[in-house]
């Protein structure tokens, strides 16, 4: 049949294809060139460590973690850009902060496990010939896209926390667009794979021989040299544990004391709280302590400005809310100030979008959007104080946005205007 031709035609192609481009004893000479760089680079094949179990609970523990970070990046990308059809809900307040904690945790044990699972698979990398038909060529598009997509995904995730911005684009953007193409290729990859995942799983009996740490007949390493699959799990877990360790303080409080890794430490900075951009770096510090300074609310009909002083004498509220920073860090917090609808009622609105502008001129966060949702809950603050003290300028005086269940990019701080959106 007309199929049967095809599929079986297709790999004849790829064959020729290569046997164009390579002279047939070009090719046996690459083989057993890459065979003698496995050999001798000390790639022990047949190492336990290496057999196929490690690679599959390596890989469902990637999986696994990829998920995470897919889910929860999705959620963080969705209340920064929000569809239309998209419930959005304030509350609960900590949500943002688990979600966002969670991601960056996840993340990072990712870095270990990843290389893990690649030193699990390498020789495999050297296999020749590189591709054998149709099913072959997709399943190697796919390891290589994976490979590539997950290790860069991965390094600009952590470049990006740890503020080192040397890439000439948007973080977000990339780290978006190249987690679909993460996900879709790790779909390719399981359902290329799931003949072998099932039939593997199947028959644990005939594995069960092999599960010591001695070589299995016919391997080739000896056995002082053999690293056991025990011991390249345990390595990677503790690895992967150690991370999560040393950095969770960031977000979890009781391990700041040893969050070693962590770029932001919970209680350190002005008030006890770390702060993301200073106003020295926002361009604020004469603007942000001009007397002259105004909060200017406009409403489709009406337009008011308030001084400090007026502001202070309206109705003040005390919330509890954390600063949930989409790098991962986050601080409960204690904040005084009014109401946000308080204010839009003075300009008669209400069930409103509002935009949020800050003193500051450039920037990607000098103006945000806040959706009714938010702006209706009556613990999202135009906040003047934290703790008892005025906001200190770093974390935004002489007024700025605390709203719940929010990225920490979205707490504009210095606001100055709050203008409806029709
Ligand atoms: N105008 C303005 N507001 C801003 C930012 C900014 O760069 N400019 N950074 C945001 C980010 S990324 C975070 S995490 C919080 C941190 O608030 P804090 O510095 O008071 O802790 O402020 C947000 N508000
Ligand atoms: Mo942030």
């Amino acid at each position: 049949m007309d199929c049967e031709i095809l599929v079986s035609g297709v790999p004849l192609t790829v064959k020729s294809v290569f046997a164009v481009i390579m002279h047939q004893s070009v090719t046996d000479r690459l083989s057993a060139r890459a065979e003698a760089f496995v050999r001798t680079s000390g790639m022990r094949v047949n190492t336990p460590g290496r057999r196929t179990r490690t690679t599959v609970v390596l890989g469902r523990v990637l999986g696994i973690l990829m998920l995470v970070c897919f889910s929860t990046g999705l959620y963080s990308h969705v209340l920064q850009n929000p569809p239309e059809w998209f419930p959005l809900s304030p509350q609960p307040a900590q949500l943002y902060r688990f979600t966002q904690g969670t991601h960056v945790l996840a993340g990072l044990a990712l870095v270990p496990v990843l290389l893990g699972k690649l030193w699990s698979v390498f020789p495999r990398l050297f296999v020749w010939p590189p591709v054998t038909g149709v099913l072959s060529f997709l399943e190697r598009l796919a390891v290589a896209v994976l490979v590539s997509t997950a290790l860069l995904e991965v390094a600009l995730g952590v470049m990006n926390i740890a503020q080192w911005y040397i890439f000439p684009f948007s973080f977000r953007r990339v780290h978006f667009a190249l987690a679909w193409i993460l996900i879709g290729s790790i779909a390719l990859h399981v359902a290329i794979k799931l003949p072998a995942i099932v039939s593997f799983w199947r028959r644990p009996s005939v594995d069960s021989h092999t599960t010591t740490d001695a070589p299995a007949s016919g391997d080739t390493s000896s056995h002082a040299e053999a690293v056991s699959r025990r011991g390249a799990l345990i390595a990677v877990g503790t690895a992967a544990g150690l991370i999560v360790a040393t950095t969770a303080g960031q977000t979890f409080a009781p391990l700041r004391s040893i969050a070693f890794l962590a770029p932001r430490r919970p209680y350190t900075g002005p008030q006890s709280l770390p702060v993301n951009r200073t106003a020295a770096e926002a361009g604020v510090l004469d603007s942000a302590r001009s007397p002259s300074w105004r909060l200017t609310i406009t409403g489709a009909t009406k337009s008011i400005e308030l001084s400090r002083e007026d502001l202070l004498s309206m109705n003040q509220t005390t919330v509890e809310l954390p600063i949930a920073c989409v790098e991962g860090w986050s601080q409960q917090a204690t904040w005084r100030g009014v109401r946000l609808k308080d204010l839009l009622e003075l300009v008669d609105e209400r069930n409103v979008d509002v935009r949020l502008e800050s003193l500051q001129v450039r920037g990607a966060f000098a103006t945000t959007t806040m959706q009714a949702a938010y702006v209706a809950d009556p613990t999202t603050l135009a906040a003047l104080f934290l703790g008892d003290e005025p906001l200190d300028i770093d974390h935004g005086y002489p007024l700025r946005v605390i709203a719940p269940g929010r990225p920490g990019v979205l707490q504009t701080k210095w606001l100055s205007r709050i203008e409806v959106i029709r």
